[in-house]
């Protein structure tokens, strides 16, 4: 059947790998789960208020769904085969640039054929985005799975605004340059009018390789893209690359912390746990980037050494399932696995473990419960773009108690100083924090957590988003619709568009 009616179009559109909805099929029966992730939080509240559309996979193989409407937008599901799964998603996002960015702590594939999919898949998600976009439209495309996507919106729509915002790191020229595709990726993302990235260095990084690359003049936070201008001549383009921190739904955080019985929750998990002296807690997608292993190692060290015992200290570590088609990540998965099976069996005793692991994901009132009984938060990632639970950790301790340890290489420690800052290789240093960490005395527990509550309160993921569209915005011609920020209760008082705390030098890179 042929519809009469024509294609709905959107003054501003989202699009990400992911839709914020999931597809569940069960015996003949299909519905829409939403899916609570960052992003949606994130993104919800600009969707709200404006007329818009989202653009993403609905994470099942080989199905076509038509658009619908969703809670907050109109959602349009963009088909991908199980091939494309497996080489665009699975190959060139997660085994080649998943690595590749994050400096290369498990080694990147690089597969001609993978790079071809990954072209290809990025045409269709520019195209249903082109579909959806009304003249004149705000496009705000997602993450490295789609950085292809900003070039390819410009080319066949000049009158599109285009943001493009980078959740993992961008890294240093040495590493990025082994890429083969590395000019390609750069004139995609320049297809943006701005680009966003969550660290001043990652920011600082894409200058540099644009420069080296590309030759084009790039200083400060502009970069100078030559173009051909309507009479042939010659033209430049001004991008901005800079950093706009992202955060969470803080008040959601702290009113969750606040709720009776997720409090009561936190007491009987301690209960549950024997009641030990220092509850440590990780919280990871089990993933080679977040440093599981390291941290597990130092608790190890510290109950061999006898400097922690493990009837006083128990370590709970959720690893939520990820990526479970990809071999590194089950080789992980077992690396771990044998760590806490080794510990486990010297330490624990029938009815106590000195390792709780946990490898499943659990509701958000959970995840707060665990935060709340949590004496200890440890955040050892060897590379990651920003780090959210760090985030959320702070915003849920509502009683100023709890000591966060966070590593320099999270994104989340350019904000969160007050933190006990390691470096995650360095063992004999993550031991050390664990055990100032132990005996920090109530006092200096509150005034590190005041501070680093002030910062996550003031620095929400509204003001991230509203930020972002602002500088956005402000690259519109003259009488194109306006995307309307969203509002930040959170942050009243404090104007949205200040950019983020940048005491870091521009061109600072992470070799
Ligand atoms: C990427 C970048 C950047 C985890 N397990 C459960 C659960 N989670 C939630 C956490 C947090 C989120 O998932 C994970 O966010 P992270 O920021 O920690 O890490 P990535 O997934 O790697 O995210 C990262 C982020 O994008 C945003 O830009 O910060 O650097 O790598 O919200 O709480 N949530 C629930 N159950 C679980 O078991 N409910």
């Amino acid at each position: 059947m042929i519809s009469s009616e024509a294609p709905r179009t959107f003054s501003f559109v989202v699009v990400s790998n992911r839709l914020p909805v999931d597809r569940v099929e069960t015996g003949g029966e299909g519905t829409w789960r939403h899916s609570p992730g960052g992003l949606v939080t994130a993104l919800e509240p600009v969707m709200g208020g404006n007329d818009g559309a989202w653009v993403g996979w609905p994470g099942i193989a080989d199905r076509d769904y038509e658009p619908f409407q969703g809670e907050n937008a109109w959602l349009v599901p963009v088909r991908l085969s199980e091939k494309e799964v497996a080489e665009y998603y699975e190959g060139f996002s997660n085994d080649t640039l998943w690595p590749l960015y994050h400096d290369v702590i498990a080694q990147p594939s690089y597969h001609r054929d993978w790079w071809e999919t990954y072209v290809e898949v990025n045409r269709r998600f520019a195209e249903a985005a082109v579909a959806a976009a009304a003249d004149g439209a705000t496009v705000w495309v997602q993450d490295y799975q789609l950085q292809l996507v900003p070039a390819m919106l410009r080319d066949s729509r000049p009158d599109l605004t285009i943001g493009f915002f980078n959740h993992i790191p961008f890294p240093a020229y040495g590493i990025y340059s082994q890429l083969p595709w590395r000019r390609q990726i750069l004139q995609g993302l320049l297809g943006a009018d701005v680009i966003g990235f969550q660290r001043n260095a990652d920011a600082g990084n894409f200058s540099r390789a644009v420069r080296r690359l590309l030759g084009y003049s790039a200083k400060g936070n502009m970069v100078e893209v030559p173009e051909a201008d309507a009479q042939g001549g010659r033209a430049t383009r001004v991008v901005i690359a800079r950093h706009f921190p992202i955060s969470i739904d803080t008040s959601g955080y702290e009113e969750l912390a606040r709720r009776p019985e997720v409090q009561e929750r936190a007491r009987q998990i301690r209960e549950e746990l024997g009641d030990p002296k220092i509850v440590l807690l990780g919280v990871d997608r089990l993933d080679y980037t977040k440093g599981i292993v390291h941290r597990i190692k130092a608790f190890g060290e510290l109950l061999i050494e006898g400097r922690l015992s493990a009837e006083a200290a128990t370590l709970v570590q959720v690893a939520s399932p990820s990526r479970e088609r990809v071999d590194t990540y089950r080789a992980l998965r077992d690396e771990i696995e044998l760590a806490v099976g080794r510990i486990n069996g010297d330490y624990s005793s029938i009815g106590h473990s000195a390792i709780s692991y946990l490898h499943h994901s659990y509701p958000r009132e959970e995840m707060v419960a665990l935060f709340l009984a949590a004496d200890i938060m440890l955040v050892t990632a060897l590379r990651d773009g920003m780090n959210l639970v760090a985030k959320e950790y702070v915003a849920s301790r509502i009683d100023d108690r709890g000591v966060l340890i966070l590593s320099e290489f999270a994104g989340a420690a350019d904000e969160l100083k007050s933190a006990l800052l390691i470096n995650p290789h360095d063992i004999e240093g993550v031991k050390e924090a664990i055990m100032r960490a132990a005996v920090m005395p109530q006092r200096e527990q509150a005034t590190r957590m005041r501070a680093l509550r002030k910062r996550v309160s003031e620095h929400d993921v509204a003001r991230w988003s509203s930020t972002f569209l602002r500088v956005l915005a402000q690259t519109r011609p003259p009488g194109a619709p306006a995307v309307t920020p969203p509002t930040t209760p959170t942050t009243a008082g404090t104007p949205a568009e200040t950019p983020p705390d940048d005491d870091a030098d521009h061109d600072g890179q992470y070799a």
